[in-house]
C-alpha cells in the first residue's frame, strides 16, 4: 500500500517532522559541506539558530547559478563511495546540472514516486510504458523505481522510435504511457498515420505526463485523443527527480511530498515568501536527503499556493506550473509567458497544438512572433488568413498584446520526444 500515513498526517504533526528532519539536514550540510558552512557562516546563522519551520528565513537561497559553480559535486555532503547513482539534467544554459545519490537516497526516491503512481491509481497488473528518456535524464529511472515497488510491469522503451512505441503499445497492452505530454500528442499523431484510432485501438487508461510545462487545454487535447486520465508530475534533478509533487483524482494542483521536502513559495523579486493564493516561485529544502541536500533552492519555476484538498491527503498543493521566470519574456513594456500563448493558440478551433515561438530582436527591443501548425483537416480546407487573424485576436484577448502569426504548413514544426522546444531564436 502506498498511501503512506505520512500522506494524510495533521499538519501540526507533520511539521513537527518537517521541523525535526530540516535540523538534521542542516547540520548535516553545516557539518559535512565546505560551501553550505561557508554559505551559512556568512550569513551569520548557525545549525542551533533554526528552531522553528519560520526560522528557515534566516537561511541563505541555493540559485541554479551557483550549482554551476559548484559543478559537479560541490554539493554532495557524503564521502563520494557513498554515491551509488548519478544523474544529470541538460539544463537551459551552460553546465548540467548533477544529482547524487547514496542508497537511502535511492529508497526515499522509490518511495515518493511509489506514492505518486499509487495516486495515478496504478496498480500491480498494470504495464507501464516508459517513454521517458533513459541515461542520464531522471525521468524515466523515478518512474521506473515507483513501478517496481508497486509491482506493476514496466516496459522501458525510452524516447523515440516512434512507430515501434506505437506498436508496443497495441502488442504489449500498455495500461500506462509515462512520457512528456508533448511526445503523448505527437505519438497520437503518429498512431493515426499508422491507421490506428488513438482513443480506441489500445488498452491505455492512464497518462504518468511531466517533465514540461503543459496547460488545462493541452491536458484535455491528450485526454480526448488518447481517452486516457492524464496526470501531472513535477520533480526536478537538483531536488530528487520526479516525485517531488504529484497531482491526486482531483487533478486540481499538485501535492508535495512534504515529509521529505519543503515547500516555499516566494516572490522572485523581493525573497519575501508570498501569501496564501498569491504567484511566486518555488523554494524547496530537502529533508532527508544525504548525499546531495538542497536548502532554500530557487527553482525558477511558477505556481500559485492552494487550498487543501478533498482527497484526505494533508501535503500543502501547489498548482501546475504556469511559466518559468526564465522564460518569461517582456515585449513591448508587456510579460509575456509561453503558457499564455499556448492557452490562446490551443483554444482555436482548426489550430493545432504544434507551434513555436520566435523571439527576435528589433534594435534593442525584444519581438517576438508565433508559428502555428493548423489541423489537417483545417489546412485543406484553405483560408488559412482567417485562422491567422483568429489566432492573433485570441493571443491579444489573453496577452493583452497583438503578435504576428504565422502559419506553417502541417508537419513543418519540428516535433519533440522529450521537452519539448516552443521557444526559439530568430
Ligand atoms: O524533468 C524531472 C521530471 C521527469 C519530472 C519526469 C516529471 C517527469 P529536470 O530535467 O531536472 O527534471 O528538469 C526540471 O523541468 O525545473 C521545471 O521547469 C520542468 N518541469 C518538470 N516537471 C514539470 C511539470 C525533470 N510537471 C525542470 N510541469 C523543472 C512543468 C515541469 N514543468
Amino acid at each position: 500500500m502506498f498511501w503512506s500515513k505520512e500522506e494524510s498526517m495533521d499538519r501540526k504533526e507533520l511539521e513537527k517532522l518537517q521541523l525535526r528532519r530540516l535540523k538534521w539536514t542542516i547540520s548535516h550540510a553545516y557539518s559535512n559541506n565546505e560551501i553550505y558552512h561557508r554559505k551559512m557562516e556568512e550569513a551569520g546563522v548557525k545549525p542551533g539558530d533554526v528552531k522553528s519551520l519560520d526560522d528557515i528565513r534566516k537561511l541563505p537561497f541555493l540559485s541554479k547559478a551557483e550549482l554551476r559553480d559548484y559543478y559537479p559535486f560541490g554539493l554532495v555532503s557524503v564521502p563520494m563511495d557513498e554515491i551509488v547513482e548519478i544523474h544529470a539534467s541538460s539544463g537551459t544554459t551552460g553546465k548540467p546540472v548533477v544529482g547524487t545519490y547514496t542508497q537511502r537516497d535511492l529508497e526515499i526516491w522509490t518511495e515518493v514516486m511509489a506514492r505518486c503512481l499509487w495516486a495515478d491509481g496504478i496498480r500491480k497488473g498494470d504495464r507501464i510504458q516508459n517513454a521517458y528518456g533513459y541515461g542520464l535524464f531522471t525521468g524515466a529511472h523515478g518512474f521506473e523505481r515507483g513501478a517496481r515497488a508497486i509491482g506493476a510491469m514496466v516496459i522501458p522503451t525510452s524516447s523515440g522510435n516512434t512507430k515501434r512505441q506505437i506498436q508496443i503499445m497495441k502488442d504489449f497492452e500498455t495500461t500506462a504511457l509515462a512520457c512528456t505530454p508533448s511526445y503523448a500528442l505527437y505519438m497520437a499523431e503518429v498512431a493515426e498515420k499508422e491507421g490506428y484510432n488513438p482513443g480506441e485501438d489500445f488498452s491505455l487508461r492512464v497518462g504518468l505526463f511531466g517533465a514540461e510545462a503543459w496547460s488545462e487545454e493541452i491536458r484535455k487535447k491528450i485526454e480526448e485523443k488518447w481517452n486516457i486520465d492524464a496526470r501531472d508530475h513535477y520533480g526536478l534533478t537538483e531536488v530528487i527527480g520526479p516525485g517531488v509533487s504529484f497531482e491526486c483524482e482531483a487533478k486540481d494542483g499538485l501535492h508535495v511530498n512534504s515529509d521529505h521536502f519543503l515547500m516555499e513559495i516566494i516572490d522572485p523579486e523581493t525573497g519575501e515568501q508570498v501569501g496564501e493564493g498569491e504567484k511566486g516561485e518555488l523554494v524547496f529544502t530537502s529533508l532527508t536527503k544525504e548525499a546531495f541536500p538542497v536548502i532554500r533552492f530557487r527553482t525558477r519555476d511558477l505556481v500559485y499556493s492552494m487550498e487543501e484538498c478533498e482527497c484526505g491527503r494533508t501535503f500543502p498543493k501547489h498548482s501546475r506550473i504556469i511559466g518559468r521566470a526564465d522564460d518569461m519574456m517582456k515585449v513591448k513594456g508587456v510579460i509575456v509567458f509561453p503558457s499564455q500563448i499556448e492557452e490562446a493558440i490551443v483554444s482555436v478551433r482548426g489550430a493545432s497544438e504544434n507551434y513555436q515561438i520566435v523571439k527576435y530582436k528589433r534594435g534593442p527591443f525584444t519581438e517576438i512572433k508565433v508559428r502555428v501548425e493548423p489541423t489537417a483537416e483545417r489546412f485543406s480546407k484553405g483560408n488559412l488568413d482567417d485562422l491567422k487573424r483568429e489566432i492573433e485576436e485570441e493571443i491579444q484577448k489573453i496577452v493583452g498584446l497583438r503578435v504576428e502569426v504565422e502559419i506553417a504548413s502541417p508537419g513543418e514544426i519540428p516535433r519533440s520526444e522529450g521537452k519539448a522546444k516552443r521557444i526559439v531564436e530568430g
